[in-house]
């Protein structure tokens, strides 16, 4: 991983995205219906089932399997789709840069009007995911704002805390799950595997008595992760990071990660999300490319009602960030996501509590702080309602017009306001 050092420690690593090559011979498969399901996992056994997503009547399988899989007509009648199980990774950009990021300070937060629309909430009650590389939960400033499973914490019949007493408890799925779920390496997440998360993670709910709070500061932060301390994880871990956050009571999940193509399994769970109340917030990616004609998912997925895809800022300009891509059709707005200070995880590196990044993936939780505000004003609000109320309430400007959908930048104030406004 390349960084670039500057003055007083202060490291600006930037975050490409993309897809690499497929993970090593795994398919993700979708049944038709849960009986076609529950028989091809019958025929294959549970030694050969690497990943199981039942609510979707989905499964990985190693692709040695596929033509037993594919060769019967009848079953292939009932299969919806077979794609590659593909691998995600976090990348860095060609160049790094230097920039006077220490004397910028939370720019982001003052930039979208955040002390306005904290006279009328901060955000409590309304759970966050971040589905990334997991959230350093020791850190100072997330004290009481992290997610604690109410069904995977207390006692057991036995006098066992159920933290840590090997059941499933509330029989989700899930053994021990009190803080969330890890994917990658399947138990539940209470560290971050890198630190990319933990600034995702600061910049929606980093508690006020941060050096740099949250936009929405008493909002709950659940993990749900799934990239490892390469920044790697599969198709399939990503879409089952948003449909546990959807299960386990999220109202929003922050997406700071990407590639480009398509992703039948990635897709369904984001309708599954929506179906169930959810909205996903995706980072339009790094590569300062047009992804109208290069879709980049999730975030290109904007046309679902529950999906907001964010570019970039530069710092105070106002201006699409140098690195930042967009879309007339497929970004529908800008959020600051250059040189933005935040929480970082204190186990990486050289012991930190704060650092300066840039990318779309810092632009995306400004939305998902303000969804956040939103929803604990209005919680009945539907993820359209939500995401109608970002998109019409923000700052539109010449820069902006003709390349995002909305023609402008994130205002926490005038979001807020409308949203208060509402019966
Ligand atoms: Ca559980
Ligand atoms: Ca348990």
């Amino acid at each position: 991983m390349r960084t670039l050092k500057i003055g007083q420690g202060w490291l600006i690593v930037l975050f490409f995205f993309t897809i690499q090559l497929a993970h090593a011979g795994e398919q993700i498969i979708r049944f038709e219906t849960s009986a076609a399901y529950n028989e091809m996992k019958a025929i294959l056994g549970n030694k050969n089932i690497i990943n199981d997503i039942p609510q979707l009547n989905a499964f990985v399988f190693d692709e040695r399997f596929l033509t037993q899989i594919t060769s019967n007509k009848f079953r292939a009648n009932r299969i919806r789709y077979i794609q590659k199980n593909r691998q995600i990774k976090l990348l860095l950009p060609a160049a790094a840069e230097t920039d006077k990021a220490v004397i910028l300070g939370n720019w982001g937060s003052e930039y979208i009007g955040v002390k306005t629309a904290w006279k009328r909430t901060y955000g409590r009650g309304v759970v966050v995911a971040v589905s990334d590389t997991g959230i350093a939960s020791s850190h100072p400033d997330f004290k009481g704002r992290m997610w604690l499973n109410p069904g995977e914490s207390g006692l057991d019949s036995n006098g066992k805390k159920k933290t840590s007493n090997k059941i499933d408890d509330d029989g989700n799925g899930y053994k021990d799950d009190a803080y969330g779920w890890d994917f990658g390496v399947g138990m539940s997440s209470t560290r971050d595997n890198l630190y990319h998360g933990t600034h995702v993670a600061g910049t929606i709910a980093a508690s006020l008595k941060s050096l740099t709070p949250g936009i929405a500061p008493e909002a709950t932060l659940m993990s749900s992760a799934f990239l490892d301390d390469t920044g790697s994880g599969t198709e399939a871990h990503g879409a089952q990071t948003i449909i546990y956050a959807t299960d386990n009571g999220a109202k929003i999940v922050n997406c700071s990660w990407g590639a480009y193509g398509d992703s039948a399994l990635i897709l369904d769970a984001i309708k599954y999300a929506g179906n169930k109340g959810v909205l996903v917030v995706g980072a339009s990616g790094n590569d300062a490319i047009n992804t109208d004609t290069k879709p980049h998912i999730p975030s290109a997925y904007n046309n679902l009602d529950n999906v907001i895809s964010v570019a970039a800022i530069q710092s105070k300009s106002g201006e699409p960030a140098w690195f930042s891509n967009f879309g007339f059709l497929t970004v529908d707005m800008a959020a600051p996501g250059h040189l933005i200070k935040s929480t970082f995880n204190p186990y990486y590196g050289a012991s930190r509590l704060y650092d300066t990044l840039s990318g779309t993936s810092m632009a995306a939780p400004h939305v998902s702080g303000v969804a956040a505000l939103i929803i604990s004003l209005k919680p009945r609000l539907s993820p359209k309602q939500v995401k109608d109320i970002i998109l019409s309430s923000v700052q539109k400007t010449a820069d902006w017009t003709g390349i995002t959908v909305s023609g402008g930048m994130l205002r926490a104030d005038t979001a807020v306001e409308q949203a208060a406004a509402l019966p």
